[in-house]
């Protein structure tokens, strides 16, 4: 399959600057070299136009749910995108941006599926909702938002609702989750592999359980992977990190092992901050990553 590469260069689902270079940086660190090396065709798509909220609109937003017209009006943009990609027969790989960009990735992806798997990345569990976000950080809601829960205009982008099923998620990495993501994750009985299970058993049993479990119920698995999902020494050109994460090699692992089960139809790789980075290391390591993850060890 060819791939169309879509930059969403948008920072406004957090609140520090400098995440909207990030598809830059994952250009730069040489991310369509590295996949055209593994003979894969790649369509750049550029990057799409994000406005930026006026003096006017900030001074007077007042909910819990920031920059809400601008991230609602990006992700519109991205979920047409992702979505005509998909009719064209390529594989979409979303370079972010900030996490919130996950609602439009999954509004124009899973209406091409019955049952869209997903695999959550991630430090943190983004199952916050304008009730119980401590920060009204949108970047904080894109998987609640894609399970139907959270504010009517984002949970209605693309004109459906919802994107996904609790029981067709995986979540990996995490290590902060705040107190309503914790009852959600209950209620809803999502699959979670935290820091503490990955320790336990291990990457490898991990990730073959957690393919095991997507593969026998979907009809494709979309890859969502918040940099901040690795250990800070490793990626520290993110917004919010978090220590005691997952190391290089076990991401690495990660990535081959999804390879290998060739069971994932869709990616995005976000939160990649290079005002915050060392040398532009943490898109130089979601740049290797992708490698993995499209086969650099069986080519
Ligand atoms: C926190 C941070 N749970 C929030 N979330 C982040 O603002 O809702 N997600 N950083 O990736
Ligand atoms: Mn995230
Ligand atoms: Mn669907
Ligand atoms: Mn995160």
């Amino acid at each position: 399959k060819d791939i169309s590469i879509i930059g969403v260069p948008m920072d406004l689902g957090q609140s520090r600057r400098g995440v909207d270079m990030g598809p830059s940086a994952l250009r730069y660190a040489g991310a369509i070299e590295k996949l055209e090396e593994l003979d894969i065709k790649v369509h750049d798509l550029g990057d799409i136009p994000i406005n930026r909220p006026s003096v006017e609109q900030a001074i007077n937003a007042e909910n819990n749910l920031k920059n809400l017209d601008q991230v609602i009006e990006a992700n519109e943009k991205l979920s047409e995108m992702v979505d005509k990609e998909i009719q064209t027969g390529n594989f979409p790989l979303v370079f972010g941006g900030d996490h919130s960009i996950a609602i439009g990735s999954l509004a124009g992806i899973s209406k091409h599926y019955e049952n869209l798997g997903v695999i959550w990345y991630d430090a943190h569990g983004d199952l916050n909702s304008e009730d119980t976000s401590p920060s009204g950080n949108i970047h904080g809601m894109p998987l609640a938002v894609s399970l139907g829960i959270g504010h009517d205009r984002l949970t209605n982008i693309a004109a459906y609702t919802p994107k996904i099923k609790p029981e067709n998620i995986v979540i990996i990495g995490a290590r902060s989750l705040d107190p309503g993501e914790k009852g959600l994750i209950k209620e809803k009985g999502i699959k979670v592999f935290s820091m503490h299970e990955i320790d336990r058993m291990g990457m490898p049993a991990v990730m073959e359980e957690a393919i095991k479990y997507l593969k026998e119920k979907t009809d494709g698995v979309h890859l969502s992977l918040d940099l901040d999902g690795l250990d800070p020494s490793e990626a520290p050109g993110v917004g919010t990190p978090v220590i005691g994460g997952l190391s290089y090699r076990e991401s690495h692992l990660a990535m081959e092992m999804l390879a290998e089960a060739e069971c994932i139809t869709s990616a995005e790789f976000v939160e990649v901050n290079p005002i915050l980075d060392e040398k532009n290391k943490t898109a130089t390591t979601a740049v290797a990553l992708m490698g993995s993850l499209f086969g650099e060890k069986l080519k």
